[in-house]
């Protein structure tokens, strides 16, 4: 990229910013490469409020819920997409895509049970047009056999049986992403299972839920196509009193069966962190998903922002040197704000908690804690705040070729003018 006049000042406060770092042994350079080789895979959903294209004028169950009706949200695939291209573009770095079953791409409703990879395929010629990694989910939500709350934990076989089948289809469009982007694709299940009010029987459900997901796994598919993982969550919207697939339950899943374990970042008590959950399970998984989002007083999904709890998930995955390891998902929806002003806020967050992870004197702090020495340790971390951790966020984005700053948001407000509001 050519530096405009502007950007002599961008350019000037890094190498500002730079000699700062390298005084605590911190490479910025160093630390923007590995930036830029790290993907966050953004969550189509943010797009249309969960609606998907199986049948958008059903409206939303299971505990998931949009909040908002600000303008202009996509109505269909090429709308979502013009609209995905636009946040990408304002996003430093290579990304994915996760998707949902929902967002299939065909003439007339398929029955969930019988989705294939190739309605999925005009989402992998875009994917590979732009360069973009493609993740997945089974959807087990807003749909008449979901509507009592149980899915794959439900009392009817027949019940059953239909969301088995469509977990294993969605496996095998997952596999199908994987093969042809020649990188695994993450395949995530979550259900919204569980009772509102105290339940007789904890145990049942789990029971079930233990049996069907061991028929959904069943078959062996090439962990370089298709990865599997499991959400596990506290509570929900109309599962208040009870959730079957609770962490419990996936931890031991996961753990016996080598899936990957997604953990969500609204899905525990409030003031429970993920950050101090992935040391810990890094020691007996190999890969671990994240749903990077942010709750406000309960799972909330509200957009992305720099908060201690964003920054503290992200210097566990740098400490524990697991970047490769934990991949990192966004799952946010806010339907009251420029819906692709979240994407792009939200992701941009996501990247910048990581960017000051990265440019943390790890050596440094480890030394001082190594000798006892917790007061420097404090001392330091405080410091750490106040370094110009903003002029290397900057010309990274120059260099990626993103604007800068707040330009971000004159491209939003420019898309929003010219192509949003000609949405009726
Ligand atoms: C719901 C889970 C789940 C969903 C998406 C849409 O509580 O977090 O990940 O948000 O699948
Ligand atoms: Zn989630």
């Amino acid at each position: 990229m050519n530096f405009q006049a502007s950007d002599k000042q961008i350019q000037a406060a890094y190498k500002l910013a730079q000699e700062r770092y390298a005084a605590l042994g911190v490479d910025t350079n160093a630390a923007m490469e590995t930036l830029k080789s790290a993907p966050i895979s953004l969550h189509c959903w943010q797009g249309d409020d969960v609606s998907g294209f199986e049948d958008p004028d059903r409206g939303l169950s299971g505990g998931i819920m949009a909040t908002g009706n600000y303008p202009g949200k996509a109505r269909n695939i090429d709308e979502l997409r013009s609209d995905l291209d636009k946040a990408y573009s304002l996003i430093p770095g290579r990304h994915r895509l996760a998707l949902h079953g929902s967002y299939l791409d065909a003439e007339r409703r398929i029955p969930r049970d019988e989705i294939l990879p190739a309605y999925f395929a005009s989402w992998v010629d875009w994917a590979k047009a732009n360069d973009h990694g493609l993740d997945f989910n089974q959807t087990l939500f807003s749909h008449e056999l979901a509507d009592d709350g149980f899915t794959l934990s439900h009392q009817d076989d027949g019940i059953r049986q239909f969301w088995i089948d469509h977990c294993i289809a969605c496996r095998d469009i997952g596999a199908y992403f994987g093969a042809e982007l020649g990188e695994a694709c993450i395949t995530n299940l979550w259900i919204p299972d569980g009772f509102k009010d105290s339940p007789a029987d904890r145990l049942g459900p789990r029971q079930r839920l233990l049996e069907s997901l061991d028929a959904v796994f069943e078959k062996e598919i090439n962990p370089a196509l298709n990865l599997d993982a499991v959400e596990c969550k506290l509570f929900g919207l109309g599962s208040e009193s009870y959730v079957v697939g609770s962490h419990e339950f996936y931890l031991g899943y996961a753990v016996t069966r080598q899936k990957l374990l997604c953990l969500d970042a609204g899905h525990f008590h409030p003031t429970e962190t993920i950050a101090d959950k992935l040391s810990s399970v890094l020691l007996y998984l190999p890969e671990i998903l994240l749903h990077v989002s942010r709750g406000v007083r309960w799972d909330s999904d509200h957009v992305v922002t720099l908060t201690d709890d964003l920054q503290a998930i992200m210097q566990e995955i740098v400490r524990c040197d697991a970047l490769k390891r934990v991949h990192i998902g966004l799952d946010f929806f806010d339907a009251s704000i420029n819906r692709i002003g979240a994407w792009a806020i939200g992701t941009r967050n996501a990247c910048r908690g990581l960017l000051l992870a990265l440019l943390e004197p790890r050596d440094l702090l480890r030394s001082y804690e190594n000798a006892g020495d917790y007061t420097g340790r404090l001392a330091l971390l405080e410091e750490l705040k106040g370094l110009p951790f903003g002029a290397v966020w900057d010309y990274y984005c120059a260099m990626q070729g993103v604007p800068v700053g707040m330009a971000f948001m004159d491209e939003i407000r420019e898309y929003e003018r010219t192509v949003l509001a000609q949405r009726g």
